[in-house]
Formats: C-alpha cells, structure tokens, sequence
C-alpha cells in the first residue's frame, strides 16, 4: 500500500544516492530514533520502536522509504541491519542499566530475514549489548513471513531459541492472513496505521479489533495498535482491551536523549492521564 511518508524529505530520490548510500555507513551518517508505546490499560511505558534515519551531508533526514529499498537491492541491508541491531540494543541496555526496563522492538526487512547472517547477527547483538534477549522485539512484515512458511517457520523458531519476540508489522484485520499467520511463532500483532486512521468511521473495523484482541487471548498474542493520533482512538482502543498504543498521539519518533527526557517526565508525572 502507498503511503505518505510520515516526514517530509528533503529532495527526490537521485542516482547519486544509491552511490552515496554505500559511504553512509562508514561516515556514520545512520543514526536511530525512538517511538515509544504505551500500555493502553495502565498508562505505563511499554518500550520503543527503533526507527533508522540517514543524515544525508546536503538532502538532510531522510526517512527509510526513501532507502531501505535501495538497502535491500544492493545488499547493503546486510550492514546496515546488524549496525541498526548493534546499536539498538546496546540503547536498550544503557536505558535498563539505568533502572528503565522496557522492549525495544527492530524491523526486519525481507533480504535481512533470509540471509544465514542474521541469526549471527541478532545473536552478536544481544551478547556485545547484554542486553535482555526478552526485551528485544523483531518486526516483520506479513510478506516477509508468508512467503516460505516452512522455512520463515524454521527461522523463527531459531531466533527464538535466543529469548526474543517476533511482531507482525502492519497488520490488517480483515485483509490478513490472521489464521496463516498464527501457525507461526509469533508473540505480537501490531495493528497498521491505516487501519487505526479508519477506525472511528468504521463499526465493521471495531468489530474486527474486538475478534482480533478476543481470538490473541487464547493465542496468547499481544496486540499493538499503532499510528494512534487522537484521543477517541485511544479511548475506543482501550476499550476494545487492546494491549499497547504507538503515535503521535503519545510521541513521535525522538533521538535516546528525548525519549530520556520523556521518560523523566513519565517518572515523575506517571499518575497522570496521558
Ligand atoms: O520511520 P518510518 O515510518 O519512516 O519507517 C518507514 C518504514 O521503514 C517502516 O515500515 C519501517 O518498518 C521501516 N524501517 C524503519 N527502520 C528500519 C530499520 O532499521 N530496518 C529496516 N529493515 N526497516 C526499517
Ligand atoms: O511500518 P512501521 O510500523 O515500522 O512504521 C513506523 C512509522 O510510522 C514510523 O516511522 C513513524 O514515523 C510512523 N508513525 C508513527 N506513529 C504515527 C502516527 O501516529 N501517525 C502517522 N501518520 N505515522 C506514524
Ligand atoms: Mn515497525
């Protein structure tokens, strides 16, 4: 499905940038950012998304629709993934060495996934990191798991040897393929954006999300809703029990230094309505 991207570039794609995309790397022109998710039911912090953005040198922060493509044809996804893994977990242990205990979740893109390295690499990751193999979440698309499902069932179940979850990214009641997805070993199902923007006009959508949350009980699946942006989506998400909420709504995406600031406030004021 088409999308806007959720923020403004600077420039349109050029030649150069695949050129440019094999020395971003090594300039460390990559960095993370961090969206946070709440527990619906609580109000508590629930953990992170990492989200990878290029520092471009002249076209400025460029947003991962605009590479990870190009990542993915050139097999640079290869690096950059285990960069992108690496530096998300050593974040999730410094905010855990820091009494923060919450997941910290990593996309997955479909090259990643089949590649043998990247059993390694989760693994290297979590061990440099220490940090806590339970805390770690891994996001797939439903594309990149329903393709071979006996072998995307054989590398998950691999990488859960690990300790780790594994989330469905995207996730559209109705349209998915819930029942194929569930001979999977999956822990989460995050709920896409557009579904959610749908929400509030639509009593077909709530239904689904109430059969959904119903049928992840007994599957003992937990259901994120993200791309939450106003309170009525909120309201009616917590109403349905759904687990956990991401967008704008709570924060966008923000640097570690931010979500520090952010989890600062949420110490102090965590009484309080959000
Ligand atoms: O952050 P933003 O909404 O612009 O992300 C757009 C898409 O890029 C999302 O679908 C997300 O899954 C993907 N993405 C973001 N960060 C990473 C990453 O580190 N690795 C991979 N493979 N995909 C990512
Ligand atoms: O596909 P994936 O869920 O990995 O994409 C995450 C992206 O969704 C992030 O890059 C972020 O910029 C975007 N996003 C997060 N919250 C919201 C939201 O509330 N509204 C919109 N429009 N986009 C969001
Ligand atoms: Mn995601």
């Amino acid at each position: 499905m088409a999308r806007e991207p959720a923020e403004p570039n600077a420039a349109d794609v050029t030649p150069d940038l695949a050129l440019e995309l094999a020395q971003a790397l090594v300039d460390e022109q990559f960095f993370l950012v961090y969206q946070p998710t709440i527990d619906l039911q609580t109000n508590a912090f629930a953990g992170v998304e990492a989200l990878i953005r290029w520092r471009h040198p002249r076209h400025g922060v460029l947003s991962p629709d605009r590479f990870i493509e190009e990542l993915e044809a050139s097999g640079q996804i290869g690096p950059v993934g285990r960069w992108a893994l690496s530096t998300a977990c050593a974040q999730g242990a410094a905010w855990h060495d820091r009494g923060y205990r919450f997941n910290v979740s990593v996309n997955v893109s479909p090259r990643q996934f089949e590649t043998p390295d990247f059993f390694r690499d989760v693994a290297d990751a979590l061990s440099t990191s220490r940090f806590d193999p339970s805390l770690l979440v891994l996001e797939f698309a439903q594309a990149t798991l329903l393709g071979d499902r006996a072998q995307s069932t054989q590398r998950l179940e691999h990488l859960k040897t690990l300790g780790v979850r594994v989330a469905v990214d995207d996730f559209e009641p109705g349209t998915s393929a819930l029942d194929e997805l569930e001979e999977l070993p999956i822990d989460i199902v995050k709920l896409d954006r557009e579904f959610i923007a749908g929400l509030s006009t639509s009593s077909e959508a709530t239904s689904l999300v109430h059969s959904l949350v119903k049928r992840s009980e007994t599957r003992h699946l937990q259901v994120i809703a993200s791309g939450i942006e106003d309170s009525e989506q909120r309201a009616q998400l917590k109403n349905e029990k759904v687990h956990v909420g991401q967008g704008y709504l709570f924060s966008k995406p923000h640097e570690a230094e931010e979500i520090d600031r952010f989890l600062e406030d949420f110490a102090i004021f965590s009484g309080k309505p959000l």
